[in-house]
């Protein structure tokens, strides 16, 4: 089994609370950094046995801590971690990702690309947030500067669990070998060196310095979602079956839940292809339990009736149609923004930000975040062997560098035609980071 008292607390489980910063700062002090974090901040960093322990208090509020390669440098860390695009960090790499060439859509203090490190704050409510962060900054001083900060929050009431689309979120994660206490129907099982470096599965097993042991590198997203102008293309392209049977509502509600593989209450469109069911989609023994594939006379790789191949969740885990157990990543994003307004939907507009802070864990970020952006969802081939029509971008956050989108497959009753798609995620930027595990911290970052 893992040891997960060494283990950062959001990599394997999340620090899941209704309310998350993330802080992101330059170090300009490196002896007082290392000083104030190893004799500070480093008790209240919270560790996976925290969150998994039955009989402890709950934690009011947690920390946890990760830095780029330049951060790393700058502790005077200079071991090669063996991940080049950690090494050359996200701004460098953006362009490859599919975002509008130059960085264009980018929040600035990300794109000046000034960050070392980052701090990821987790509550019940933003007071106990500030005051750790005012705590924490205050005992750093002038050691680091703030560069940028980005609050997530849960959506609260009937919402809760969803982003903001919609959708049920955070139902499908993979189960770790040595931390899951069970497998789920459907849920995938990977090695631990999926997620942690320098364990069991991690291609660089043994070769990394010794100290990543138990950590992970961390891909962080700031990705702008334009919530009114995607229900708005929902109604405008509405589907319908050749008797002309559902309303135009009901015929949104269905391309919208084609273009991600799911209902918004979670129910997998491959199981209930045509009419949402709320119990399944609620259910973890069932929302899971599926792989694209039914039997005789069902062609996996013809028929789209049930789930097109292009729809967000096969593109992002294409189960039967292509297994692949190095490519999961632990997701621990949460949403941002607040809810979108009346006046919003009314005009078809967004008028103020909100979206997904987007985090996942991977132990190589090329086979993890940016293979699934890149080599899945963007790449209008995949999934390959598929007779036509080419399955097309993904839909939800598939990415031509700005450029039109298509997907087909979306209309169950028209699988060739293609719906030109508007970006409705924007990238606004983001960074790799590796999260270390707690041994680390001390040394030898904190050393
Ligand atoms: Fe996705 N969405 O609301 O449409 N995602 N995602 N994602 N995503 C998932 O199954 C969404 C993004 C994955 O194992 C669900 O837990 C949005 C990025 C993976 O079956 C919903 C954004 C990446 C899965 C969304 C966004 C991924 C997944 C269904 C951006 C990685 C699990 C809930 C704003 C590069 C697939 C669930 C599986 C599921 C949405 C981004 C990956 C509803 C809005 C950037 C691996």
């Amino acid at each position: 089994f893992l040891p997960v008292d060494d283990i950062q607390g959001d990599i394997l489980i999340g620090m899941k609370k209704p309310k998350q910063l993330f802080f992101f700062y330059q170090i300009n002090d490196a002896p007082m950094f290392k000083a104030v974090l190893r004799r500070l901040i480093y008790p209240f960093i919270t560790s996976t046995s925290q969150l998994i322990c039955t009989t402890c208090p709950p934690i009011k509020v947690m920390l946890n801590v990760a830095w780029n390669a330049p951060g790393l440098k700058k502790l005077n860390v200079f071991d090669d971690l063996l991940d080049p695009h950690f090494n050359l960090g996200q701004v460098a790499d953006a362009d490859a990702l599919g975002d509008v060439p130059g960085r264009k859509t980018w929040v600035p203090p990300l794109a000046a690309n000034k960050t070392h490190g980052v701090f990821l704050i987790a509550s019940d409510d933003d007071a106990a947030i500030l005051a750790l962060l005012n705590q924490i900054t205050t005992w750093l001083g002038t050691s680091i500067t703030e560069i940028y900060r980005l609050s997530g929050a849960h959506r609260t009431g009937a919402m809760e669990g969803h982003e903001h689309f919609g959708f049920l979120d955070g139902i499908s994660q993979p189960a770790v070998a040595g931390f899951a206490t069970s497998v789920m129907p459907g849920q995938s099982l990977i090695f631990p060196g999926t997620i942690l470096t320098n364990v069991l599965g991690d291609p660089n097993l043994g070769a990394r310095p010794g100290w990543t042991k138990h950590g992970s590198f961390l891909a962080f997203r700031q990705l702008q979602q334009f919530v009114p102008e995607f229900d708005q293309y929902l109604l405008n392209n509405a589907l319908n079956d050749p008797s002309a049977s559902l309303t135009v509502a009901q015929g949104a509600e269905l391309l919208g839940a084609r273009m991600v593989g799911r209902w918004k209450s979670g129910a997998p469109i491959d199981l209930h292809p045509l009419v949402d069911n709320p119990a399944v989609g609620a259910d973890p023994n069932q929302n899971n339990n599926f792989d694209f594939n039914h039997p005789l006379p069902f062609n996996i790789n013809t028929d789209q009736k049930r789930c097109p191949w292009s729809a967000h969740i096969r593109k992002t885990n294409p189960r039967a149609d292509q297994p692949s157990l190095g490519n999961h990543i632990m997701r621990a994003g949460i949403p941002y923004g607040r809810d979108t307004t009346k006046a919003e939907f009314k005009a078809n507009k967004t008028r103020t930000e909100r979206g997904l802070a987007f985090v996942s864990y991977q132990s190589v970020i090329d086979n993890g975040y940016r293979f699934q952006q890149k080599a899945w969802a963007n790449d209008i081939n995949f999934v390959p062997g598929k007779s036509d029509p080419t399955p097309g971008h993904d839909p939800i956050f598939g990415q031509n560098g700005g450029s039109t989108r298509f997907s087909s497959g979306l209309d169950p009753w028209n699988p060739a035609k293609d719906f030109k798609l508007k970006d409705f995620v924007v990238s606004r930027g983001g960074e790799y980071f590796f999260s270390p595990s707690m041994s680390a911290i001390l040394n030898p970052i904190a050393l």
